[in-house]
């Protein structure tokens, strides 16, 4: 067993029948966090963890009551942890996965794979590893298990929840709280919170494989302007490098990288250029030289550095998890970051590997590991590859622009990769399967803690048609990442390609969006404290309500807005949150705008529609007010200067908002504020809404009290 476990091979003879395994050392590593071992492993001899931000060591005694206990067991190549669920409970997360929301019944593979169009396995395995889930038991009450393993693992979901894993015994980890919220803010205490994106990022974006030359960039982000539809970034996919070697720009068609990001910038734009892992094995070419004398290329099974072929053709690919090697990734970003780069997409990085049938590394190659990392096979760090590749890139365009704030796109990670990188759910297609399944996929990462995630939208592979751009872009103007992408040798995928009814039904979405950025963003800060994912699944308006547990087509963006796509069928919702008209759409009559929704008792910031986040847009402010049955609600606005630190010192402003109904007039008031910023001297417009219709308007001045008078017919 011992050796086919440290191969990572799955003998196709190896007997598969498992045995129990006797139960070693339980303790707890924080009032409502357990941790369970089998006992062959020791609790001051574990492996590093990778998810957890700190190594578990010794703690109290598993508390009296403790309901959540695993069950150990090994075949003679597998390691399993069966973990019983009460009758009723509702299962989420798992990382990146197709189908629906609600996991109860599912099987997926925890193994990175570039599965273009999720066809390989019927995409039961997928870009991303998290091998986490996410338990709420019918009275609302909810755990979370954590496998701490990075080794390909299966997770069944069929009765029980169970990770049966190709690596030797790992740790699990329960938290148990009150409920699913609390879970998530604990798992985020456990694996780290989502750092607060640069405001920039939250805009939308627009992508393709690949906009080229440099002037077809220009023309895009030109065509944009001149629409007048929203849009912060422009995306530069692999053409741009010189015959796809990293670091470098090809000199006919991107031959003034600095002169297009500002030109960009100077239209508002900010700019993500791709990075892969795969260095082409090219011996007149600097990164391979610095790298082959630093000596940080991942090894063959003969310590000789790996070669596989990607896109520049034959490569090498760093070994992150050297310390030396991340300090020699890191550094690459200073000159390219220099050019004037905001972003870095990190792509590829499952590591795919072409013309080979497991589609990345063998199993065997080497990792040498360093500092807490132990030395040790692909098949042991294959699943945070993704991660550790992004961890260096954040340090280094951290390091190359010290007062920004990082932005990284990566398609690999790892359970805990939030800590370094945005994600997107890789190659899908503009298919109806697809566009529906981009809300329970973006829902089930954000409940695996990835709250900064989002798909292709329109669809990666494929032609999309009218419809069904339309369609995808009236909703997912809401999901956290806001991006449109296309696949090359498919139809262009713009806002104005499709003809003058969906220009304006982009128009109208992505101006929807834009206007609800001062509530998105304080979402995003109160995301990046709690670790409540920004999107939300439906059920967490009422974690009692069993009818919402399932449903997957409308969601929640925070706690107070709910988007309801114009194809759902029969959504679950709650009820009593009446629709709103944010730039003067009729959601209710409208063909494509998805229905947006105010929780009763919401106070949600509004700022103007502008071409960019660059432009300031709370003047004035406004404050859409939902009242709740007692006539009261309360909600929150959070600015600061978008991007940089000057936050962490105090320069931002938090501001409660609270509205109370007395005698049909609703009297609306700052309860409370935070932060050293100065409140801006600014104008503010109450609107408080009824279902589809405005019960009452006024204009006051931020920061005084305003009184909106009821109309007499709404009282
Ligand atoms: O770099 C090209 C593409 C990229 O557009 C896409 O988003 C990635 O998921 N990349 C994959 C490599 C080629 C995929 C067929």
């Amino acid at each position: 067993m011992a050796i086919a476990l440290l191969s990572g091979i799955n003998y196709a003879q190896a007997n598969d029948t498992f045995v129990q395994q006797e139960s070693g050392y339980k303790g707890m590593l924080d009032s409502d966090v357990a941790m369970f071992l089998p006992n062959d492993l020791s609790v001051n001899h574990l492996p590093r963890s990778f998810s957890l931000l700190e190594q578990p060591t010794t703690g109290a005694q598993i508390s009296s009551g403790w309901r959540v206990v695993p069950a150990f067991s090994f075949s003679e190549t597998k390691t399993r942890a069966t973990i019983a669920i009460p009758e009723g409970t509702s299962l989420y997360g798992s990382g990146e996965v197709t189908g629906s929301l609600l996991r109860n019944g599912t099987h997926v593979t925890l193994w990175n794979s570039d599965n273009y169009t999720y066809k390989d396995d019927s995409g039961k395995r997928l870009y991303e590893s998290h091998p986490w889930i996410l338990a709420v038991r019918p009275d609302g009450s909810a755990f979370g298990v954590i496998a701490d393993t990075t080794w390909r693992t299966d997770i069944d979901l069929d009765g029980n929840i169970q990770f049966t894993s190709e690596g030797p015994s790992f740790p699990v980890i329960i938290i148990e709280k009150k409920s699913p919220q609390e879970v998530l803010g604990k798992l985020a205490d456990l694996t780290g919170h989502m750092p607060l994106p640069p405001r920039w990022a939250l805009g939308y974006q627009q992508s393709r494989w690949s906009y080229y030359p440099d002037s077809q960039v220009k023309t895009i982000a030109d065509e944009f302007r001149k629409r007048e539809i929203p849009c912060d970034v422009i995306w530069m996919d692999i053409d741009y490098m010189d015959g796809f070697r990293v670091f470098t720009f090809d000199p006919k068609g991107f031959p003034d990288p600095k002169g297009l990001n500002d030109y960009l910038h100077n239209k508002g734009y900010h700019t993500v250029w791709m990075i892969d892992p795969g260095v082409k094995a090219d011996e007149n070419y600097s990164v391979f030289q610095s790298g082959s004398t630093e000596d940080v290329w991942v090894e063959d099974a003969f310590g000789m550095p790996y070669h596989g072929s990607v896109w520049p053709g034959d490569c090498v690919f760093p070994d992150f998890t050297r310390p030396e090697t991340r300090k020699w990734w890191s550094a690459l970003y200073e000159d390219f970051m220099g050019t004037g780069i905001d972003g870095v997409w990190n792509d590829m990085n499952e590591p795919a590997v072409f013309n080979v049938p497991a589609k990345t590394m063998p199993p065997h190659n080497w990792f040498r590991g360093g500092d807490a990392i132990a030395p040790g096979s692909h098949a042991r760090y294959h699943n945070v590859y993704g991660m550790l590749m992004v961890q260096a890139t954040r340090e280094g365009i951290l390091a190359a622009n010290p007062d920004k704030r990082p932005f990284v796109l990566t398609r690999a990670n790892f359970l805990g990769g939030q800590r370094y990188a945005a994600v997107w759910t890789g190659d899908n297609a503009a298919t109806w399967e697809h566009m529906k399944w981009s809300v329970p996929m973006t829902l089930n990462l954000g409940l695996s803690g990835q709250a900064f995630n989002g798909p292709d939208m329109g669809g990666f592979s494929k032609d999309a048609t009218e419809d069904l751009w339309g369609n995808w872009v009236s909703f997912g103007a809401f999901f956290p990442f806001a991006r449109g992408h296309a696949d090359k040798g498919f139809n262009q995928k713009e806002p104005w390609v499709f003809g003058s009814e969906i220009e304006s039904v982009a128009r109208t979405a992505l101006e929807r969006r834009y206007r609800l950025l001062p509530y998105l963003y304080t979402v995003f800060r109160e995301s990046s404290e709690t670790g409540i994912p920004i999107m939300q699944p439906v059920f967490f308006a009422d974690v009692t309500d069993l009818r919402l547990r399932a449903e997957d087509q409308a969601f929640l963006v925070g706690s107070d807005v709910m988007i309801i796509p114009k194809w759902a069928q029969n959504p679950q919702i709650p009820a009593g949150w009446p629709a709103v008209s944010l730039v003067g759409e009729d959601a209710l009559n409208d063909k494509w705008q998805a229905e947006i929704r105010l929780r009763p008792g919401a106070i949600v910031p509004l700022g103007k529609v502008v071409q960019s986040t660059n432009e300031e847009s709370l003047e004035p402010l406004t404050l859409l007010i939902s009242l709740d049955k007692t006539g009261d609600a309360t909600g929150k606005l959070y600015e600061d200067s978008g991007d940089g630190y000057g936050y962490q010192e105090g320069d931002y402003l938090l501001t409660e908002y609270n509205a109370t109904l007395n005698n049909n007039k609703v009297t609306v008031t700052v309860q409370s504020q935070s932060g050293e910023r100065a409140r801006p001297n600014r104008s503010i417009k109450v609107i408080v809404v009824g279902n589809g219709c405005t019960l009452g308007e006024a204009e006051g001045v931020d920061g005084k009290s305003i009184t909106v008078p009821l109309h007499p017919a709404e009282k």
